[in-house]
């Protein structure tokens, strides 16, 4: 079944946005070969943007725009929500390209796309919908509309074509931990020595969407969390944390900050950056109950 025909019996305005990105991100994956530079402009996080990173972005926010399905607009690369002319009320985050630095070392990235109805810098548990598609030796597109999550992969014919249906995190000791040993907070580091103990498996490429998608395939916990110097963590709640996040909760998982659901999170900025705790229910629990008894 191609993603089309499976997006059939949803809400129509949504179904649209996710075939136009869906339509985009085919031209980013063909796209990667000749645009491995890195541009001379840097993103409102200071880090220089790479060539692919801005074509990505300018290609995802013209259709966008043109298209006049969506009226707002935010992404990881623009310093400012956009607002385009639209009589819809639909809103859009976007990682054009997360992971981006890991395309010259030919690592799995990907795009992130976050789907609202009103202001994006609402909770993320109001989000009506979330998508990603990872480059990788396949691109395969997840999306969830609030009734399951669902997979399609990238065929010959460039179609996307249904693969998994419903998909569910299981349960397995997988951990991809982010940011360094040395400077993990008291509580991190005894939830990290906790997994080790109890024989997790660390699985970690530095690609947030590929580590994820390995855990809603795997199980386990990614976690990016708050340490020393940087309490509030690397990762942004707007364009990672809360499309991935609601994405595995719809799976069966959780998210926490440590002590509470990211998507329970109102944001401050778009730029907002949060501890990520993504996985199963069980690495949540834990996590949240060495927070609370620390
Ligand atoms: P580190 C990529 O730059 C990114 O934003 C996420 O995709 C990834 O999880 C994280 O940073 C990796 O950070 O510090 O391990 O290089």
């Amino acid at each position: 079944m191609r993603l089309k025909e499976h997006l059939k019996n949803g809400d129509m305005e949504i179904a649209q946005v996710v075939l136009r990105i869906a339509k985009v991100t085919k031209t980013i994956s063909r796209g990667f070969a000749t645009r491995q530079g890195i541009s001379d402009s840097s993103n409102i996080y200071g880090e220089q943007q790479l060539a692919m990173d801005k074509w990505a972005d300018e290609l995802i926010l013209s259709d966008l725009k043109a298209s006049g399905l969506v009226r707002f607009f935010a992404s990881e690369e623009q310093p400012d929500i956009l607002k385009f002319d639209s009589s819809s009320d639909i809103g859009v985050t976007i990682d054009p390209l997360d992971g981006s630095s890991l395309i010259g070392v030919n690592l799995a990235v990907g795009t992130i796309v976050g789907i609202y109805r009103g202001d994006v810098l609402s909770p993320g548990s109001e989000m009506v919908g979330a998508m990603y598609v990872l480059y990788g030796p396949l691109t395969t597109l997840n999306y969830c509309l609030g009734e399951g999550v669902h997979e399609f992969l990238l065929n010959e014919h460039d179609e996307f074509v249904l693969q998994a249906e419903n998909l569910t995190i299981p349960d397995s000791k997988i951990y991809a931990p982010g940011a360094l040993r040395r400077d993990y907070l008291p509580f991190h580091k005894r939830y990290i020595e906790t997994l080790e103990d109890d024989g997790y498996k660390l699985r970690y490429s530095g690609s947030f969407v590929a580590d994820v998608h390995q855990i809603l395939h795997k199980g386990g916990i990614f976690t990016y969390p708050g340490f020393k110097g940087r309490e509030e963590g690397k990762l942004r709640l707007l364009f990672e944390a809360n499309p991935m996040g609601y994405i595995i909760t719809e799976a069966g998982g959780a998210t926490s900050d440590s002590q509470q659901s990211i998507l329970s999170i109102k944001p401050e900025s778009i730029s907002q950056r949060v501890p990520v705790y993504i996985g199963g229910r069980r690495e949540i629990e834990l996590i949240e109950k060495i927070r609370k008894g620390e």
